[in-house]
């Protein structure tokens, strides 16, 4: 559920030095205090000269600070090194002798980690003292660190070889490392791919995310083929990329009474008081110093526990209120696209938003500045509606606490936020009871009653009763209930989808009333990924390709990804296909020593990759692609062993999770591993066919699988993929697209050209009346499907009686529309295995793709947001 805060520095203030107090009495708020020497959240703001402006030194001997201060990162071989040998020896306290992969991995990181910290120390001082702005990111997905920052410190090859001399290899270590699993899918890694952009991009940007105790739950899979869930301990080992500041903390209020007390303020009192704590996390940009913040809360109780309980021998109830805190930030929901109206998430968002709030608020009020300016160095992203509790609370904390008049406080709200939406599916569109609302946060419902939304409409257009209900932020149901998207959109001044089919359909069905009623407020910004993790990082022998033909220089082309167009001179050269497909081949070698090293099976590396990898959910349709792979196997098994050997070999994998409570997605994952049982065990389509479906997908699991796949698969049902990323992710690794046009693939198929990608099935056009009621007759629509529906009915794949609700939803409803589809699927994948059969032409389809892809960079999108959205530019920190 990420949130992307960005704490704005307007116009005037872009090249200012140090803000100077000024205390304005037209503006309503308290006038703001200064200190001598203060020690903001964001570093340190030193006093200066009044005649000099030098920085006076706060205490002590300057000489001997200065003399101790690291300034530069070690970067030769003996200090590499002496800092990990120093941090195995005092921090982590082994000797040489009894140090494993993982207390190397340790000391390793924490090597790197001094690097990131002096360049993080600094970037803060440097946006202190300029004042900038801050986006602020949360439910990351961002997999391992310490790959990511030796390539971004450009300290790779160093580090490994000083890691080699200490009889280690930086291999081994870069395993030991356990994923941060605090997202769940496209969501979270697409704000761990914006991090990274926008500190490469140079741009002051600050992450907020919770510091789950347990991420994201590992997938296992049962003997039966259905997925189990276990805990995701991902601190036990510590984790050495984090700064623990117990110095920095918000209070957080939960439950409680709301009192009015006059001028549309209040007074909230008594209920739960917790203690949100930061924890940061040093990301750092490609080749730049710039290293920006990622701060993570922990939920920690007010008041250590209760001792008088306790002295009365009532241990459970002393130490009650303590397990209630920490209880706020233990787990992460595993839910996609897919509600989950728990009280305990209500609060988890709550407060992350109070706790980031609370910190943007102060580190605001460091520069100053008058209230009223606040919209000019701060604006707040929200990324998706789970952070959208920021707007009731930023109007608390303006009309309650800093006592602005209560239209003056909406008018800062207003210029402060903006909302990206990332879905159109009715059942991921966030919507809360609001009796559950009323008790947790008293006062924040009393200020979404007062926003005068209702008579906003009511003058536009009188008497339409349809569409206030509509544009009305509680929908009038029983319970009643809080549309967090309508709240959204009425507190922001910019709206985006994440494709341009999504960011039309927006506009045109979920929030359709809104963009007639704010015409100027919607756009599109198209998503991208990181190149620096998604091609340089997972597939270092496509980079080191792509570097030696575009000139050597690795830097230029992963920080401006359109010159992968120089990539077209070579696409019909044999010598440079032929090293392509090396490299392909090589990545698909690794990917089968991985699954043989799991799973015991041995897969064919001659044969097409054939690759689904996201998360589980029937709009995605993983259950067409497996009816299509038991059609294929019917097919072959029909076949004379003569014909059989026409058949272009398949090797089919799948992987990703399902959120524990849908059903529906653990079936399919059920009937994918028995399927796979079946057709894995028939030695008449051995080495033509294998199905695989890998447990416990993950980034670094993403990281293997992507750079090793020949084509890969994209099929949602036209219309529901929002964007998708991990079109872009294969499509950068030259794998091909094979899929329906939807979401950003559309966007693909026209960079890379409809010739080099495989496009199939219905147009949302079609599609959209289809979504209501209708039944299906199946033989009529397709024959070939229903076949294979009758095939699992019959037990082919186990127990028939299983699949039942599974196969009701394609023959009753189909509301995902896998019949409309399934015969144009069927014809694609016909064409993509004579396709394949031209290696020559398939090469130049991979390179081509691969050559187009520019437009997909995080680094556009993120400049994208700086400029159209947020209006900051880069601040770059000076060697
Ligand atoms: C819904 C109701 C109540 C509580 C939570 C939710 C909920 C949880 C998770 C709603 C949505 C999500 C996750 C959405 C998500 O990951 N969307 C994906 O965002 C990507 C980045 O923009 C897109 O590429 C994907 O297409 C989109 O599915």
């Amino acid at each position: 559920m990420p949130i992307t805060v960005a704490a704005t520095n307007g116009g005037a203030a872009k090249a200012a030095a140090l803000p100077v107090p000024v205390f304005d009495p037209q503006h309503l708020g308290k006038p703001p205090k200064r200190r001598a020497h203060k020690r903001s959240a964001t570093g340190y703001i030193p006093e200066r000269d009044e005649k000099t402006g030098d920085e006076i030194w706060p205490r002590g001997d300057e000489a001997t600070w200065k003399k101790g201060l690291l300034t530069e990162p070690p970067e030769d071989e003996t200090s590499i090194s002496n800092a990990i040998v120093h941090h195995a020896q005092t921090t982590i306290a082994r000797q040489p002798y009894n140090l494993d992969d993982a207390g190397a991995y340790q000391a390793v990181a924490l090597a790197v980690r001094d690097d990131l910290i002096i360049n993080w120390n600094d970037t803060q001082s440097h946006f202190t003292r300029t004042a900038p702005k801050v986006v602020h990111v949360t439910r990351l997905r961002t997999g391992r660190a310490l790959d990511n920052a030796l390539l971004n410190l450009g300290l790779r090859n160093k580090f490994s070889d000083s890691i080699g001399k200490l009889g280690f290899t930086l291999e081994d270590l870069l395993d030991s490392e356990r994923d941060a699993g605090l997202g769940n899918g496209g969501l979270g890694r697409l704000a761990a791919c914006y991090l990274d952009s926008s500190a490469s991009m140079e741009l002051p940007v600050w992450g907020y995310g919770l510091r789950y105790k347990y991420g994201i739950f590992q997938q296992l899979i049962a003997p039966d083929g259905s997925q189990l869930e276990a805990p995701d301990p991902w601190l036990n080992n510590g984790n050495p990329w984090e700064i623990h500041r117990p110095d920095v903390k918000v209070d957080v209020r939960f439950y409680g009474h709301a009192q009015r007390i006059n001028r549309g303020r209040a007074v909230w009192t008594a209920g739960q008081e917790v203690v949100a704590i930061a924890n940061d996390v040093p990301v750092p940009g490609y080749r730049t110093r710039n290293t920006n913040n990622l701060r993570l809360w922990d939920a920690r109780p007010k008041s250590g526990f209760d001792l008088l309980s306790f002295n009365a021998g009532d241990y459970h109830r002393a130490v009650d209120s303590s397990n209630q805190a920490e209880a706020i930030t233990r787990v992460l929901y595993p839910n996609d696209n897919h509600d989950a109206g728990k009280e305990l998430r209500l609060k988890q968002q709550y407060f992350w938003t109070a706790a980031s709030l609370g910190d943007i608020m102060r580190r605001f009020k460091d520069l100053g500045k008058p209230i009223t300016e606040f919209p000019q160095y701060v604006s707040i992203q929200l990324n998706d509606t789970h952070p959208t509790l920021a707007i009731p609370e930023l109007m608390r904390i303006l009309v309650d606490e800093e006592e602005v008049e209560w239209s003056t406080a909406w008018q800062i709200v207003i210029r402060t936020f903006a909302y990206t939406n990332h879905t159109v599916l009715p059942e991921a569109l966030e919507k809360w009871p609001i009796p559950l609302v009323e008790n947790l946060l008293p006062r924040h419902m009393q200020i979404i009653y007062d926003i005068p939304q209702h008579q906003a409409v009511e003058r536009k257009y009188p008497g339409d009763r349809d569409r206030l209900a509509r544009m009305s932020l509680i929908d009038e149901t029983w319970p009643k209930f809080l549309r967090m998207a309508n709240l959204a959109v009425i507190g922001s001044f910019k709206v985006n989808g994440v494709a341009e089919l999504h960011s039309q359909l927006v506009q045109t069905t979920i929030l359709k009333d809104f963009a007639e009623f704010y015409p100027g407020k919607f756009r599109n910004i198209t998503n991208g990924i990181t190149p620096r993790r998604w091609l340089d990082q997972c597939n270092p022998g496509l980079s080191a390709l792509i570097t030696e033909v575009l000139g050597g220089k690795k830097d230029e082309w992963l920080k401006d990804l359109n010159l992968l167009k120089g990539l077209t001179k070579y696409q019909d050269d044999p010598g440079f296909q032929k090293k392509w497909n090396a490299v392909k081949l090589q990545n698909k070698e690794r990917l089968a020593h991985y699954i043989e090293k799991t799973t015991g099976v041995i897969v064919n590396t001659d044969s097409m990759f054939d690759i689904q990898v996201k998360r589980i959910h029937e709009y995605k349709r993983q259950n067409l692609n497996i009816l299509g792979v038991i059609h294929r196997y019917l097919e072959i098994k029909r076949k004379t062993p003569e014909e059989r050997k026409k058949v272009v070999p398949r090797t089919i994998l799948f992987a990703g999770k399902a959120a524990p409570g849908y059903y529906a997605a653990k079936l399919t994952i059920r009937l994918i591993v028995n399927v796979a049982r079946v057709v894995n065990a028939d030695p008449d389509v051995k080495g033509i066919l294998t199905v695989l479906f890998l447990p416990d997908y993950s980034v670094s699991l993403a990281e293997l699988l992507i750079p090793a796949s020949d084509i890969s698969q994209h099929i949602s049902t036209a219309g529901t993929e929002a964007s998708g990323t991990g079109n872009m992710k294969f499509c950068l690794n030259g794998g091909l697209l094979l899929g329906t046009v939807d979401g950003a693939s559309i966007e693909i198929a026209e960079e890379v050209g409809e010739e080099n990608v495989f496009m199939f099935g219905h147009l949302v056009e079609d599609l959209r009346y289809q979504h209501q009621y209708h039944h299906v007759n199946i033989q009529q629509r397709s024959q070939t499907l229903a076949a294979v529906l009758d095939e699992i009915s019959n037990g082919r794949f186990g127990d028939g009686h299983v699949y039942e609700s599974l196969l009701n939803t394609i023959r009753g409803n189909d509301y995902y529309l896998i019949s409309e589809d399934f015969d144009s699927y069927l014809k694609a994948q016909e064409i993509v295995d004579e396709a394949y059969q031209d290696r020559a032409s398939w090469t130049k389809k991979s390179i081509r793709t691969v050559a187009f892809m520019g437009k997909f960079s995080s680094d556009r999108a993120i400049i994208q947001y700086a400029e159209e959205i947020w209006n900051i530019e880069p601040t770059k920190l000076k060697a």
